[in-house]
């Protein structure tokens, strides 16, 4: 026998909509047990079943404008048991529901089996195993599933709206209320908690473990410096929020060397040096012109990624202090030896404490060259949102085949972290092999 459920009377709420249905066709509910949550301009309102019985249609969608009086959903009432169980104290209900759901829902349980342990938790009175004895094992096991989550949440309207302010899911949060339910208190806890463990370890990674290190021998505390703290909160949130993947390779910058060291002997009359920094500044600008996917950023949406038009390059340098940052603007627009005297100067004022906040501002792309320093590879942690880095290690006369001969060849090795939400591997190695062949022919750039 079927028995509609209508919207009841909300006194003089306006613009009624149906914000949640927490029922579903086919599911076994009890009188009194929330069937859909309403809200309108002034209040939510959870609708509760006028009597129990199996829910056969629903004609509403969450969403849905609705007006007293309106069908909410239809209740078939003749099934054995659902009167009586509208009439058990309501704590007994969720008991006995519950512990017929404890069954497990992929267990092939024989028909006779969940009849007698229905029997035993409360013959009479648990609809949800009565019903669930003349399915099939597959659907029933589903039913009591949904029956128990069902009656796992005991929630309140404004708890229920409160908690899809906030996004919280309310099957993840313990209620302290009577019966378990859930209270405004428990969720802004669980908000608090959630806050606290991101700022505390970030994404819920477990801290490190505070140790007293002088148990085991002499410390000393050396403070840690502004530029310090602040780059190992960027280069913190860089490693958490990109996944890396570094592509490593090498350049034959024989040639370019030989040039290069011509260069510097002419060049030096006026007091001008150039290092190799100033052509893998340059290669790299070539390389982002074919490769545009180099120089972009990803948009937080996931929507696009945004492709810039102009190039500035960061140059990472090495401070007293610690890592800064400086930006070369416009590096496309600049010939080697210009760039050479903007990374020199950068680096200068960097290390003199005197770059204005600006000049770290902008880049689109960054190289880190420990060259000077020695290594042969490394992997550099992308300075998002840019979204690779290009790290330089130094060159080390090799030997190499050319033909049948074994011939010294001055070799330089790379490697280039990129974000793989943005670049795909097969893009960085083309990148990187094309960035190769520049540094082995700087003709190639003019073509
Ligand atoms: N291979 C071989 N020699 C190299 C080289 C390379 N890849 N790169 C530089 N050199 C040489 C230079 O030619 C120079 O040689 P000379 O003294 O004979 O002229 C010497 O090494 C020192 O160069 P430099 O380091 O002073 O200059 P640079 O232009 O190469 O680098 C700068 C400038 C600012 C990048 C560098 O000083 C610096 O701070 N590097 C550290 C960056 C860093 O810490 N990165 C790690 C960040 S974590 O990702």
């Amino acid at each position: 026998m079927a028995e509609k459920v209508l919207v009841p009377d909300v006194g003089e709420a306006d613009n009624i909509e149906v914000v949640e249905i927490l029922v579903a066709v086919g599911d076994v509910v009890v009188k009194d047990e929330s069937l859909v949550v309403l809200e309108s301009d002034k209040a939510s309102m959870e609708i509760p079943a006028p009597f129990g019985g199996v829910i056969t249609a629903i004609a509403i969608n969450v969403g849905d404008a609705i007006e007293e009086g309106g069908l909410i959903l239809e209740l078939d009432v003749s099934v054995a048991g659902s009167q009586e169980v509208s009439d058990a104290p309501k704590e007994e209900q969720s008991a006995s529901q519950e512990e017929a759901a404890k069954q497990k829902p992929d267990e092939e349980i024989p028909e006779v089996e969940l009849a007698a342990s229905a029997e035993k938790v409360s013959a009479e009175k648990v609809t949800a195993a009565q019903v669930a004895v003349t399915e099939a094992p597959r659907a029933r096991s589903e039913r009591l599933e949904a029956v128990s989550e069902a009656a796992k949440v005991h929630a309140g309207p404004a708890v229920r709206k409160l908690a899809r302010e906030y996004g919280v899911q309310l099957t993840q949060i313990t209620g302290t209320g009577k019966l378990s339910r859930i209270l405004k208190e428990d969720i802004q806890a669980y908000v608090k908690k959630r806050l606290s463990a991101d700022e505390q370890g970030g994404s819920g990674i477990p801290p490190i473990p505070k140790i007293d290190f002088a148990k085991f021998g002499e410390i000393e505390l050396k403070p840690l410096s502004r530029i310090r703290k602040i780059s190992a909160k960027s280069l913190h949130r860089s490693w958490l929020n990109i996944p890396h993947v570094t592509q490593f390779d090498e350049a034959d910058i024989t040639d370019l060397e030989i040039f290069r060291r011509q260069q510097n002997a002419e060049l030096a009359r006026d007091g001008i040096k150039v290092t190799p920094l100033a052509f893998l500044v340059k290669a790299t600008l070539s390389a982002l012109e074919k490769y545009p996917q180099f120089n972009s950023s990803i948009d937080p949406g996931y929507e696009h990624l945004v492709l810039k038009k102009y190039y500035n390059i960061g140059i990472a340098v090495e401070t007293d202090d610690g890592l800064v940052v400086p930006v070369i603007k416009n590096a496309d627009r600049m010939g080697v030896i210009e760039l050479a005297q903007a990374a020199g100067n950068l680096a200068a004022l960097a290390r003199d404490k005197k770059l204005p906040m600006d000049a770290m501002q902008g880049a689109t792309f960054t190289i880190s060259s420990l060259g000077g320093i020695g290594g042969t590879a490394f992997t550099p942690i992308v300075n998002a949102p840019e979204v690779a880095i290009l790290g330089v290690s130094r060159s080390k006369l090799l030997p190499r085949y050319e033909g049948d001969q074994l011939v010294p060849r001055t070799i330089l090795p790379l490697s280039l972290s990129y974000d793989h939400r943005a670049i795909d591997g097969a893009e960085a190695a083309r990148f990187i092999n094309y960035l190769s062949l520049v540094l082995s022919d700087l003709r190639r750039m003019l073509m």
